[in-house]
């Protein structure tokens, strides 16, 4: 488990907390969470006309490389049920990889950090819980910068 992870969490379909706790609990034992932000229910984002979502970014601890992990991912979320959709369509579940160890990454596969996460306010204000201080390798600024340049209109703790 020598490996640093921030994930980030999404629903927007079904029973959209069961589906976050679901995901946290099938990470093991490829992931061993160590901290998780709070859940915020946040406005679509890129596709408007759709339900709102929650988010939640989680920390842990992996032994997986980035390409296995990622592949590990996918697999858990058809898994827990997610179907095919259209890009920033609507999703039961969507696992991403924000940031891995100080990776900067950039194959067709996959990115990291996840090339829009900067410029998201569902994925920063979430950040700001668990790790406030973290700098983005490639733009060199903490969470706490990108967040007060990104659009937070509309997202609130989610509490039933
Ligand atoms: N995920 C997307 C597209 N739009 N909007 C919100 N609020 N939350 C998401 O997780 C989200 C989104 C693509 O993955
Ligand atoms: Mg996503
Ligand atoms: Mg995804």
């Amino acid at each position: 488990m020598d490996h640093t992870l921030y994930l980030a969490l999404g629903s927007n379909l079904d029973d959209r907390l069961a589906n976050l706790k679901q995901a946290v609990a099938a990470l093991p034992p490829q992931m061993e969470v160590k901290a998780k932000s709070r859940i915020y229910e946040t406005p679509p984002w890129g596709y408007e006309d759709q339900p709102m979502f929650l988010n939640q970014v989680l920390m842990a601890k992996t032994y997986l490389d980035p390409e296995p992990l990622l592949r590990h991912l996918k697999r858990l979320e058809i898994a827990l049920g997610r179907k095919a959709t259209f890009r920033n369509g609507p999703r039961l579940i969507d696992i991403d990889i924000l940031f891995y160890d100080d990776l900067v990454l950039d194959t067709p596969a996959l990115t990291i950090p996840h090339p829009r996460l900067h410029e998201r306010g569902f994925v920063l204000l979430p950040m700001m819980d668990i790790a406030p201080d973290l700098v983005h390798p490639v733009k060199n600024k903490s969470i706490r910068e990108m967040v007060a340049f990104c659009d937070v209109g509309g997202i609130r703790e989610f509490t039933r």
